[in-house]
């Protein structure tokens, strides 16, 4: 943690102006979390400007405030401090990081890899969000839980929780979740819009990758490799194979699933998810990071190597 809640609303109440921003390829907890946190803001009469380096995902354009997310160049509008949410380090921050460090910068985030590079820091890796720890900023300002304030946080913690099946889903998840509930949330019509609904383009990646989808001799390694060509033949954007390595990690038998995507620079991105092994250890080996069961890292390697190296990588983990 290092910093109380109290400290940092303390903060933020001496600030001139707040960027809130998040990770790059923004998921629901990046996205909930500055949206929380700027209608938060503007309910204080707080200056407040909010950034995502790259697209909201057109999931979650619906939320309220969503169109004001300033996206790719920063806001020409000064700001004094900068409130870093869901990220784990500078890198989840690099395209703008040249252009904050030399700003107040507040630090909130849920990953066990957090390396407190803010000046003030909140980091509590039992949070199964950082939804969770904006909810608990919030009541620490005194801000009013609103029904758009609820719904950017439902849509955080209830991603982050893939519906609330995690094993990071806490006591305090569903303590939090009654209350948004409590404040307007209705779960039956939000779900089908976060979850459910897919793009053409979503079911033609999937459609690729579950006919690459491959074996290791023992069964307990699922892979899909896609290629820069399968991405472009189904028009898939990023968003598009979110969820995708899911269907490699849960087949009988399987220990971890992988998907390995190849980039229009030559580099490969790797999405690992486990049942039990350690797989944000074998991303971190590889320069990536996240969390044990779920991680991510990027590798200068074609895709037949990454998908080498990383097979080998994740096999030795496996039998540790
Ligand atoms: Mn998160």
């Amino acid at each position: 943690m290092v910093n109380s809640l109290a400290e940092i609303a303390q903060k933020l109440h001496t600030c001139r102006s707040v960027l809130i921003t998040s990770h790059h390829a923004p998921d629901g907890d990046a996205i909930g979390s500055i949206l929380a946190m700027g209608l938060a803001l503007q309910q204080l009469n707080a200056a407040a400007l909010m950034f995502s380096a790259d697209d909201v995902p057109k999931r979650y354009q619906f939320l309220v405030g969503a169109d004001k997310i300033i996206t790719h160049s920063l806001p020409t509008q000064d700001f004094d401090c900068v409130l870093a949410l869901d990220c784990a380090d500078k890198n989840r921050l690099q395209p703008i990081w040249d252009k904050i460090e030399n700003k107040m910068i507040i630090n909130i985030d849920h990953h066990p890899t957090n390396d407190l590079f803010g000046h003030l820091n909140y980091v509590d890796h039992t949070a199964a969000a950082t939804g969770e720890l904006v909810f608990a900023l919030l009541q620490e300002l005194g801000c009013r839980l609103d029904v758009a304030i609820a719904e950017a946080l439902y849509v955080a913690i209830s991603t982050d929780t893939g519906s609330f099946k995690f094993a990071s889903t806490s006591a305090r998840t569903h303590r939090i979740a009654a209350e948004l509930l409590a404040a307007g949330v209705n779960p039956g019509t939000l779900s089908p819009l976060i979850f459910d609904l897919r793009s053409r383009a979503a079911l033609a990646v999937l459609r690729q990758a579950l006919a690459k989808l491959s074996f290791s001799a023992d069964g307990r390694i699922a892979w899909i490799a896609l290629t820069d060509d399968d991405m472009q033949q189904a028009q898939a954007a990023e968003e598009d194979v979110n969820g995708i390595v899911n269907y490699a990690k849960n087949i009988e038998g399987v220990e971890v699933g992988l998907l390995f995507r190849e980039q229009a620079d030559g580099t490969t991105k790797v999405g690992f998810r486990a049942h039990q092994t350690d797989v944000g250890k074998v991303a971190a080996s590889f320069g990536g990071g996240g969390h044990k069961l779920a991680s991510g890292c990027s590798l200068r390697e074609d895709l037949q190597t990454a998908v080498q190296k990383v097979l080998a990588a994740v096999s030795e983990e496996i039998s540790q």
